[in-house]
């Protein structure tokens, strides 16, 4: 048995795995020590896309003196290390942009449903954010000529503008609008000369896919440029729909507090984890967990109330609009239900382990999907989601959850760890609290930059990874950043690893950063480590990226500003998407435990090195994270100094 100390930095995590392993449970760390990685397939040097492989091309070691050079080896095919290197990365690329889109059609056929008022329960809640995006799609306000002129309402403005988003996923030509209209317009123009600007949400992905079949584009350069147009069909399509439409369905965050870790479960309590991302369903659930009767119904049970906790995006989701506090990120999943007290786990899509089912059954918790495109073997029950009858399918989740409160089995043990929050984040939050007079402008955080308080600004996003010490890469990274003055945007699960080490709370400022960033966090009331939202709304990074440009002072591209991405701990297909959308929107990215591009030297090189020429952003790989920290400054200091404001 391994040292659940080394396993992670959360003690509450530590406290749970002591638990799962006095009762014989097994959770990902156990697997983890029996399973070692294949080293050829973790370089992606290994090809199974037809049946004449699998075919392994492991790069060669350079031959000592005197030796004989060994060849580098190439599929059946003829297909060399790059090709199958470039491919495999390229699949990756699609499996998380897919994700992004395929969440993203969702919210928009919901988004339809509500405009014609077909979904009972939903409503438009943002109309300054639906009028914007009515702008960008070119769906008119206004109705008539001269004194006949009056404003259209809000549900033929919507019905209009879902039928247009809608029509993006399936476009075979064209552009996809906000690719077209909100980057800077340097980015655009780059874009479109390079031949990478997306057509459709789909299609880049059909064609990447088509693309990387046995016998087609088999030149590594060529596969990539794809590669990028289908990452900006992610970031700037799918992705910045769904978190735009979400906010105009349930609200754009602003300004929230929250508890996070998994000390905010009630032993006297039902408790519910809210586990997933798509947050249509726990909307539902959110209204349906207040309403008297379920309270009351609980209470008959025996509990005290009910209570909503979540995880991995759909925690992030509850917590920036509703204060819903967070039980954990992705590592915490099996976890929570190992802590005896969770009546429900209710699930959706992505990063669910499905070994969920096999730890559920440990304990009485029910474990309960709601996705037809995502069932689990061994899951409790099955109830598919509806936006016909969202409510009643909610009500019946939280009474199904109340009914088990009664079988709980000792021993219960939550650890008595969480931390508050604050979050809400949003872009226009920021522009509202960093910006400054003129209307649309980040302003003051670019006067700011300028006159050197705060160095530059980095992202901070992605997954835990069951091979890195859970949240540590995150935390130590986002400190030394803070330390160098250097403000912190983050999401999904490094956002959670932050609140839990209590970097989200204004308080932080002064404990951690340098002087000139605290000082400017002191003076707003702000953390230095500002929570942006989900995945999805890594889209909200790249719109604060772009009012930083068009504010002035830092160039006239988000590659002139003094910024840098990072994923420390990645593990899923959707991180990859994500990297590489920002690095084709010229941000110097780079990811920490390992690269699934090693296997080539050349291709890599081509995307730590080659890039920065063409798309003004690059890959990199740092294992250390502090020094991945050190990097990252190192590339804001370069853009400083392009910038002319290196002090
Ligand atoms: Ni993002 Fe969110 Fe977490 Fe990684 Fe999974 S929950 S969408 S993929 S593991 S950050
Ligand atoms: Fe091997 Fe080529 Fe088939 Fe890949 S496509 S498995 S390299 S023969």
């Amino acid at each position: 048995a391994f040292d659940p100390a080394t396993k992670s930095v959360d003690p509450a995590t530590v406290e749970m795995i002591k638990k799962a392993q006095a009762a014989g449970v097994e959770t990902i760390w156990d697997r983890a020590d029996k399973m070692k990685p294949c080293p050829i397939g973790a370089e992606g040097a290994c090809c199974r896309i037809c049946s004449q492989g699998p075919c392994r091309v492991p790069p060669v070691k350079k031959a000592k003196e005197g030796e004989e050079q060994k060849k580098q080896a190439v599929g059946l095919c003829g297909a060399t290390a790059e090709t199958i290197v470039a491919r495999n990365f390229a699949r990756m690329v699609c499996g998380g942009a897919a994700a992004h889109n395929d969440h993203s059609r969702g919210v928009a056929k919901l988004f339809k449903e509500v405009a014609h008022g077909k979904a009972p329960g939903y409503k438009i809640k943002d109309i300054r954010k639906l009028k914007q995006l009515a702008r960008d799609y070119d769906v008119p306000l206004t109705e008539g000529e001269g004194d006949d002129k009056k404003s259209r309402s809000t549900e033929v403005i919507a019905q209009e503008l879902a039928d247009k988003i809608l029509v993006e996923f399936g476009q075979q030509d064209g552009e996809l609008v906000f690719a077209a209209k909100r980057p800077p317009k340097k980015r655009i123009e780059l874009w479109r000369n390079l031949g990478v600007m997306p057509r459709g949400c789909d299609i880049e992905i059909v064609e990447l896919m088509h693309r990387t079949h046995m016998g087609v584009d088999q030149e590594y350069h060529n596969i990539l440029k794809q590669c990028t147009r289908t990452a900006i069909s992610d970031g700037w399509g799918g992705s910045m729909i769904s978190t735009d439409l979400q906010d105009v369905l349930f609200g754009c965050p602003v300004p929230v507090s929250g508890e996070i870790n998994l000390g905010v479960l009630k032993e006297d309590h039902v408790n519910i984890i809210i586990h997933g991302h798509e947050p249509v369903l726990p909307e539902m659930i959110y209204v349906a967990s207040q309403e008297p009767e379920i309270v009351q119904y609980a209470q008959n049970k025996g509990a005290k109330g009910v209570q909503l906790a979540g995880m991995c995006c759909s925690a992030n989701e509850l917590l920036m609009r509703h204060g819903i506090p967070t039980a954990g990120n992705y590592l915490q999943q099996e976890l929570a239900i190992i802590t005896g007290a969770v009546d429900a786990m209710v699930v959706d899509v992505q990063c669910e382990m499905q070994s969920l089912a096999n730890v559920a059954k440990c304990y009485h918790t029910k474990l309960i999907t709601t996705d037809p495109r995502a069932r689990i073997e061994g899951e409790t029950m099955h109830i598919p989601m509806d936006e016909h009858h969202a409510i009643e399918i909610a009500r019946q989740i939280v009474r199904e959850a109340i009914d088990n409160f009664p079988n709980r089995r000792a021993p219960v043990l939550i650890p008595d760890i969480k931390y508050p929050t604050v979050v809400g984040f949003s872009y226009e939050t920021i522009q509202y609290l960093l910006g400054g007079s003129i209307r649309g402008s980040y302003y003051t955080l670019n006067d700011n930059i300028i006159g050197g308080r705060v160095r530059g600004v980095a992202g901070v996003v992605g997954c835990n990874n069951c091979r890195t010490p859970h949240d540590s890469a995150h935390l130590a990274m986002t400190k030394e950043l803070l330390k160098n003055d250097v403000i912190v945007l983050v999401t999904g699960c490094s956002a959670m690893a932050a609140g839990k080490e209590g970097l989200l709370t204004p308080e932080a400022a002064v404990k951690y950063c340098g002087p000139g960033l605290a000082e400017v966090c002191e003076t707003v009331g702000i953390p230095p480590v500002l929570h942006m939202g989900s995945c999805v709304d890594n889209s909200r990074i790249l719109m604060a990226a772009t009012a930083c440009v068009k504010a002035g002072g830092l160039g006239s591209d988000i590659s002139d500003l003094p910024a840098a991405g990072a994923a420390p701990e990645w593990m899923s297909e959707k991180a990859i998407s994500i990297g590489h959308y920002f690095v084709s929107s010229g941000v110097y990215t780079v990811f920490g435990g390992s690269f699934p591009t090693t296997g080539s030297a050349l291709f890599t090189d081509y995307l730590f090195r080659g890039l920065e020429e063409e798309l003004g952003g690059m890959w990199d790989l740092e294992l250390d994270p502090v020094l991945a920290a050190k990097k990252m400054i190192a590339h804001i200091d370069k853009k400083r100094a392009a910038l002319g404001i290196d002090k």
